[in-house]
């Protein structure tokens, strides 16, 4: 696939992915929806060599500023969940990919952007960064997922409140609520990221996606985490990763680990 409104670009084996609708603050069309999709199911599994992917918006106004409403009068009949499902699916595929997945979020994080950086594993805020959830605004709610995940992560009394009152709130708040982890000056988003996926490229790359699989296991249904850990512990135990790891720890060494 050709990408039309992902820019991508890698250094040092970290894949930079920026949304590039700057004059439609990054609004995500359909068209972005199915890159994304693309992107994460198809081309990224490929890309072996990656340590992680940070997303992040073009210019210095916006992250993404939800999905695009231009396009929304077309969603009639039954379109409107399936447009939803198939967000929700795409943004499944962030949430579960085995490598750290970072959103540097550069402005404007609002409905689908919001929920857009909700999906990844970490979120860095720039100072100007502003979140919010005005889908009742426009007479809906948040369809990729924004009900469930703010839930998860800034409690059920907070998400109500947002999801309800449709306010934005600034980078400070959205760290003391826990919607965030880093706040930093603005520009200063990517480089953050990266050092946050240098930081994790040092250690086992197995015993990451095994991280990310358990801790996403407290949120699926039917799913029993703990059991889910316990199956995850033993897998990484059976990696010679763990061998480098604890050999390296017992000869004070640094270990390098080779991903088996
Ligand atoms: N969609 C399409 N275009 C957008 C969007 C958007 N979400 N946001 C901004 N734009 C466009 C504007 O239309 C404008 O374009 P133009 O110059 O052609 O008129 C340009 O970006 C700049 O925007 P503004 O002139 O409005 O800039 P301001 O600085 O005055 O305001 C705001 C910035 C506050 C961000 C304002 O643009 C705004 O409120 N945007 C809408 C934010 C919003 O409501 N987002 C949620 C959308 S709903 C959603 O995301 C649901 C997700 C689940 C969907 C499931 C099924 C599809």
């Amino acid at each position: 696939m050709t990408y039309e409104n992902l820019l991508l670009t890698e250094e040092n084996n970290i894949l930079l992915v920026t949304f590039n609708r700057e004059k439609a603050l990054n609004a995500l069309n359909r068209r972005t929806m199915l890159e994304i999709n693309h992107l994460f199911s198809n081309d990224l599994p490929q890309r072996t060599h990656l340590k992680g992917i940070i997303l992040t918006g073009a210019g210095d106004r916006a992250f993404v500023a939800g999905a695009d409403i231009k396009e929304f009068l077309e969603m009639e009949g039954d379109l409107g969940r399936q447009m939803a499902q198939y967000g929700q699916d795409t943004f499944f595929l962030i949430e579960r990919f085995p490598k750290p997945v970072v959103a540097a979020v550069n402005g404007f994080a609002l409905g689908g952007g919001c929920e857009l950086a909700m999906a990844c594993h970490l979120r860095v805020a720039g100072e100007k960064a502003r979140f919010g959830q005005p889908e009742v605004n426009l007479g809906i709610i948040p369809g990729y997922g924004g009900t469930q995940r703010l839930t998860q992560l800034i409690g059920k009394g907070k998400a109500l409140e947002f999801c309800m009152t449709a306010d934005m709130i600034d980078a400070p708040e959205a760290y003391r609520l826990g919607l965030v982890n880093y706040v930093v000056p603005a520009g200063e988003e990517v480089n953050m990221a990266k050092k946050l996926i240098e930081k994790t490229a040092s250690k086992g790359p197995i015993a990451i996606a095994k991280v990310i699989e358990s801790v996403n296991a407290f949120f699926e249904d039917g799913v029993d985490g703990f059991a889910c850990e316990i199956k995850a512990f033993g897998e990484t135990t059976n990696t010679l990763d763990f061998r480098e790891g604890a050999t390296a720890f017992i000869e004070k060494r640094v270990a390098n680990f080779a991903g088996k």
